[in-house]
């Protein structure tokens, strides 16, 4: 039984209630090289309708990214990566004005121009390593997811090593914390997220979920993204990214069970069917 306490985050104006339920994080890449749904939606139009049937089907947050992280990836300009997700934000923000929208990026000047369109949250797999991305947040009062990666995506997969990959990432996130709050950011508007996959093997990925509970100490909501990702693909025996639903749910169900906040999906219809069944089970506080 996950014994839940009251609390919300915050981001901008918005208060996404924690403990009741899971929020699903709806994945929406305008990128055309993405690991499982690369150049499906890089078209504004595609981005928005698919976007607004991830809504549809139960997202609670919409997170639009316009720069691959997969490992290998290259990085794209600071312009083209504004451009695909700015038109996007801004189309939502009036086509779907009760869901909350996160911007995946790890430059602050991205961050900017999505928090000027409407964008509610920065979700930034280097932590925000780059004090601008810190300022865009405490200025803006928007929510901050900071992840955990070790590396850098080109080559994070290439040879990761921790010593304790679970007690190394929660101590490196608390730090993170640490500093936004020393900067200026109140507590409730970060997230902590241990960043699966993001230099880390399989291994890595297994242990940290394992003992995904012991996140809860960090004292902020913890999001987790397994969705599609390769390890669970090993596991599973699934090849294509984008058949990987059912070992998806299984992570989703784990982490739904472990308390974790926030989950990081592209089948949102399908894993909003999952959490409700979980929390239905797991989460105290229920008629
Ligand atoms: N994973 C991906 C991208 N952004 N952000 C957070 N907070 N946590 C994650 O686990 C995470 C993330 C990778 O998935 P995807 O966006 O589908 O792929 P790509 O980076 O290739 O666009």
């Amino acid at each position: 039984m996950v014994v839940m306490t009251e609390a919300v985050w915050r981001c901008r104006d918005r208060v996404l209630p924690l403990g009741e339920r899971t929020l699903l994080m709806g994945v929406v890449n305008v990128t055309p090289d993405s690991f499982s749904d690369g150049g499906r939606f890089l078209d504004t139009d595609d981005a928005v309708k698919h976007a607004m049937q991830l809504a549809a089907d139960g997202a609670d947050i919409l997170d639009v990214g316009g720069e691959s992280t997969r490992p290998g990836a290259e990085p794209v300009s600071l312009d083209e990566e504004a451009a695909r997700v700015v038109p996007v934000i801004e189309r939502l923000r009036t086509e779907a004005p009760d869901v909350a929208i996160s911007v995946d990026t790890r430059h602050p000047e991205v961050a900017l121009a999505a928090l000027a369109a409407g964008a509610d949250i920065v979700n930034d797999v280097t932590a925000a390593s780059d004090p601008g991305t810190i300022e865009a947040v405490r200025t803006s009062d928007a929510g901050l997811v900071l992840m955990h990666m070790q590396g850098e995506p080109r080559t994070m997969q290439a040879d990761p090593t921790y010593g304790d990959v679970v007690v190394e990432v929660r101590g490196f996130l608390a730090e993170r914390i640490e500093a936004a709050v020393a900067a200026g950011v109140a507590r409730d508007r970060l997230c902590a997220d241990p960043g699966i996959g993001f230099g880390k093997t399989t291994a890595h990925n297994l242990a940290l979920l394992r003992d995904i509970a012991s996140f809860r100490w960090l004292g902020v909501p913890v999001l987790v993204g397994a969705s599609r990702k390769r390890f669970i693909g090993e596991l599973s025996g699934v090849d294509d990214p984008a058949e990987r639903v059912e070992g998806t749910a299984g992570a989703v169900a784990w982490c739904a069970a472990q308390g974790v906040d926030v989950v990081r999906v592209h089948d949102v219809k399908e894993m909003a069917r999952v959490v409700k069944v979980v929390d239905a089970i797991a989460r105290t506080g229920r008629a």
